[in-house]
């Protein structure tokens, strides 16, 4: 029975939800500039995410579009389709996505998909779950359509053949722990989403899984605050959980470029940083970006205003090693 205490208690329930649906249509920017940021250069990313914002697509249809050009391409030896093996010869994949709503899907050492980024979307749409690993998440992505595919081409495979002569296991800053994409978007209605993807550390043990697809460690989104990833030595991230640090640095008031130097500041305070490269990247709710990193080296990809740009980020240590 629709009894008067039911009444009252509804018409309660609707003016809460009023005032929060007001609150938070106050806090939305009615059309804000797109943006693009992508780790490393990425053009083709940021500029294909870019093209699809500036068209009304939303943040995280921008985001993936964004991040599986660099998986497509068997040039980007850090990244799905043509990346560096583990030192068995496996291409083993790591990826993750998150929207503005705070949803987030992630698969990590996955073999033989082309688009892991696809698949960590369809966990966070299609399961009750946020990650899926190994043969689970193959299983997973086989009864999402996802085709199985061989990942390895003949470049890594001459690469993965030259360094078993020796087998020696000494990531080299900036270039074979170079080029995994971690991507942030802006909609015009202000939402923020971001992806990272990576086939890892080239050589690495079988199994190993780095930063990327850990939410808080390669990437952080926070739709009121902003977003965070992070590239280079996976370990040193996932120690500090970088990626979630620069964006709590952001909420309590530091810019994107502050945030990043703080985190980095985090790792090299605590780890041997000699030999290793961790580069951050940020946005916040203005679109204003910030980078930083340990060693030189560490460039991004922006597309603000319909234009791609490639900037070099500040290092903390100055100077590059011979
Ligand atoms: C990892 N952070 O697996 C990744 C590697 C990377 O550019 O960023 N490469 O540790």
């Amino acid at each position: 029975m629709y009894t008067r205490r039911k009444f009252i208690a509804l018409s309660a329930l609707g003016a809460a939800l009023s005032s929060v649906s007001t609150r938070l249509m106050a806090k939305r920017p009615t059309s804000t500039s797109p943006v693009a940021v992508a780790t490393w250069r990425n053009f083709a990313a940021v500029t294909t995410a870019g093209k699809l914002l500036e068209a009304g697509g939303s943040a995280l249809d921008a985001v993936e579009q964004g991040v599986r050009v660099v998986e497509a391409n068997p040039g980007d030896m850090s990244v799905g389709y043509g990346g560096r093996p583990d030192r068995n010869g496996d291409v083993t994949l790591d990826a993750c996505i998150m929207d503005a709503q705070g949803n987030c899907g992630s698969v990590c050492f996955l073999q033989h998909i082309k688009h892991p980024v696809s698949v960590a979307r369809k966990v966070m749409e299609n399961t009750p779950h946020v990650i899926l690993a190994g043969q689970g998440a193959l299983e997973f992505a086989l009864s999402q359509g996802f085709e199985r595919e061989v990942l390895l081409t003949d470049a890594s495979i001459r690469e993965w053949k030259k360094w078993k002569k020796k087998a020696e296991y000494q990531p080299i800053i900036n270039i074979e722990n170079h080029d995994t994409i971690g991507m942030l978007t802006m909609d015009q209605q202000g939402d923020i989403s971001g992806a990272c993807t990576t086939s890892g550390l080239a050589y690495k043990l079988p199994g190993r899984v780095g930063d990327s697809p850990i939410i808080g460690a390669g990437l952080f989104v926070d739709n009121e605050v902003g977003g965070a990833t992070a590239t280079g030595m996976g370990e040193a991230v996932l120690k500090t959980l970088g990626s979630f640090l620069v964006v709590e640095l952001m909420r309590q008031g530091r810019s994107p470029q502050a945030a990043c130097e703080e985190a980095v500041k985090r790792i090299v305070s605590k780890q041997r940083f000699d030999n290793i490269q961790v580069g951050f990247l940020a946005m916040n709710k203005k679109g204003q970006t910030g980078a930083f990193c340990i060693q030189p080296g560490f460039v991004y990809s922006t597309y603000k205003n319909g234009k791609d740009e490639l900037h070099k980020s500040n290092s903390f240590v100055k100077k590059a090693r011979d």
